[in-house]
């Protein structure tokens, strides 16, 4: 058998069932084989590199598998980077095989050679460069296991040119092993000493991001927050770790730092962070981490030991938070007024209609009346910019992995994105694409590869004219005649969507929204709307600091 047909052989027996690519001539094998086996693997062409990662990035995101990613070298490795990178931070499963130069030309600097050792070492798990066919075949089993495995992520494959049509006699056929370990004496040791801070603990608090998703995960986390009556806040761009109608969510934890959420902080006696690496806006810089009552539960030593916890717990989220929630007391009634008051400030704080709006449309409306027409399962999506912001803050999410975008702020996430959330899901159920206009303007051609794969992604671009999260800052520190390379002339995006063979409607005030938002809803296939809305309604906060 050829390395490239074996590859693929070994990818689609580990359950790889989705791949995004751009072609290149240096893995025609590896094509050729996913042609033959068109009932074991969907492959989408996309437009650019970046769209297939991204689009990778967002069906990881919802299923907790990888999908494959093949690029060729240099120019398509690097395009795809941005995914790479955006799965990196969320920690998401990807893996991506990269089309190299013949062997004996590696390190001379051959046609559009890069070191994708160097290039790629900071943004994934592990870069597998094999030095012969087997091997390579032997790489692209192991990297499925470890982008799944303890902290999932994006692992890069490299794959020679002359490898693809090498002759290989490995099987490739050895199954996957559940790499999930026990949890080791020191962690359960760990487990017991927190259990008893926690029993003595009168206001905790929880901040639960990225592993905390997954519905097991998730599920033990509402066992955990109600017997130890605890308020959850939810990690930056991870509102889905609980139903926002559970009395126990307290709130997103948003680039805005906001005031009622600054004092439940300040309030709680002890804080446990649960599967959240700690990124800069959900620690608010780390000023919340800045005495030691607090315990950090992750899945790789590599994070914990970034910082400073009283209690480090390496374990899953699902075993470690069943191991304290078993250790302690009965569900706590003593607190209730700490768990109701940090709800009740919630549901202030993101009742629609509560800020004030200068133009037509009001975007915590928008948010709101989403909601009310799409079923509990429905998939949003937000890119990067600061439009999103009237989405987290209006938009109560119910279901477990149903929150799409990137922690990282990545422009242009949402559009791929839904359409990796749309083949992951494989139920049918709405996948929403929210982008800024600066956002769709950089994979929004992607909108043409769901119309030829006919994936039924309604995309809603929010569209202020600016770079609105950039010229907030530029005006307000250079003043309100000084915007400079922010302010952008948007295109008709409906045409752009029509052109593609989309459908398309424009709202221009909040009372059309409904009814567009029905008629994309009932559309038998992708569609889009644009919104018009004032560059003075860039987001739904004043000049409350912010954590970038
Ligand atoms: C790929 C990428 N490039 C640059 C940035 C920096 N950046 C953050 S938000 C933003 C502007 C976003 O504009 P738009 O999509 O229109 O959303 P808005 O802020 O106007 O709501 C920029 C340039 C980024 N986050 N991602
Ligand atoms: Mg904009």
């Amino acid at each position: 058998m050829e390395a490239g047909a074996a590859l693929v052989e070994a990818i689609t027996d580990a359950g790889i069932d989705v791949a995004f690519t751009v072609p290149g001539e240096s893995f025609l094998p590896a094509l050729e084989a996913m042609r033959t086996n068109k009932d074991k693997i969907r492959v989408i062409s996309v437009r650019q590199e970046g769209g297939g990662s991204l689009a990778a990035h967002g069906f990881g995101q919802v299923t907790g598998r990888p999908a494959a990613v093949f690029v060729s070298r240099g120019p398509g490795a690097t395009n795809a980077s941005i995914g790479l990178h955006a799965a990196y931070q969320d920690s998401i499963p990807l893996v991506m095989f990269v089309g190299h130069v013949r062997s004996h030309m590696i390190g001379r600097e051959a046609f559009q050679e890069i070191d994708h050792g160097t290039t790629f070492e900071s943004m994934s798990k592990a870069v597998f460069i094999p030095s012969n066919p087997n091997e390579m075949v032997a790489m692209a089993k192991e990297a499925i296991d470890l982008s799944m495995n303890k902290r999932p992520g994006p692992v890069v494959v490299v794959m020679p040119r002359d490898f693809g049509d090498a002759k290989v006699d490995i099987s490739a056929h050895n199954k996957s092993q559940s790499l999930q370990p026990e949890l080791s004496k020191e962690t359960q040791n760990q487990c017991d000493q927190l259990a008893d801070a926690l029993k003595k603990s009168k206001t905790p608090l929880i901040i639960a991001g990225e592993l905390a998703r997954q519905k097991e995960n998730r599920n033990a986390l509402k066992e955990f927050a109600h017997k130890l009556g605890a308020p959850v806040l939810a990690a930056y761009r991870c509102q889905d770790v609980i139903d926002n109608h559970d009395k126990h969510y307290a709130g997103h934890l948003e680039i805005n730092h906001v005031s009622y959420q600054e004092q439940l902080i300040k309030d709680a006696d002890f804080i446990v962070v649960v599967g959240s690496r700690l990124d800069g806006i959900t620690s608010r810089e780390e000023t919340i981490i800045n005495d030691d009552a607090w315990a950090h539960i992750y899945n790789d030593e590599a994070v914990l030991e970034r910082f400073d916890a009283r209690f480090k717990l390496k374990a899953s989220v699902s075993s470690a938070l069943y191991c304290l929630t078993e250790k302690l007391n009965g569900t706590r009634q003593d607190n209730l007024a700490w768990i109701d008051q940090a709800h009740q400030s919630f549901s202030n704080f993101s009742a629609p209609g509560s800020y004030p709006v200068a133009g037509n449309v009001d975007m915590s409306l928008i948010a709101d009346q989403a909601r009310k027409l799409l079923p509990d399962n429905a998939v949003i999506i937000t890119d990067g910019g600061s439009y999103a912001r009237w989405i987290h803050r209006f938009f109560r999410f119910k279901a477990p992995l149903t929150q799409g975008g990137s922690a990282s702020g990545a422009m242009g996430a949402a559009v791929p994105g839904s359409i990796g959330a749309f083949l992951a899901t494989n139920d049918k159920r709405p996948v929403i694409a929210f982008c800024g206009d600066g956002g769709f303007m950089m994979t929004g051609q992607e909108l043409s590869t769901a119309v030829r794969e006919n994936i039924p992604v309604k995309i809603i671009v929010c569209d202020n004219n600016v770079h609105g999260s950039i010229i907030k800052g530029q005006l307000d520190k250079y003043g309100a005649a000084n915007a400079f390379a922010t302010v952008m002339e948007s295109p008709d995006f409906t045409k752009i969507a029509e052109g593609y063979g989309a459908a398309a409607w424009k709202v221009e005030d909040t009372e059309t929204w409904s009814n567009a938002f029905t008629q994309a809803l009932e559309h038998d296939g992708p569609a889009l709307i644009h919104i018009k809305f004032d560059p003075k309604d860039i987001a739904p906060y004043g000049n409350e600091k912010d954590a970038v």
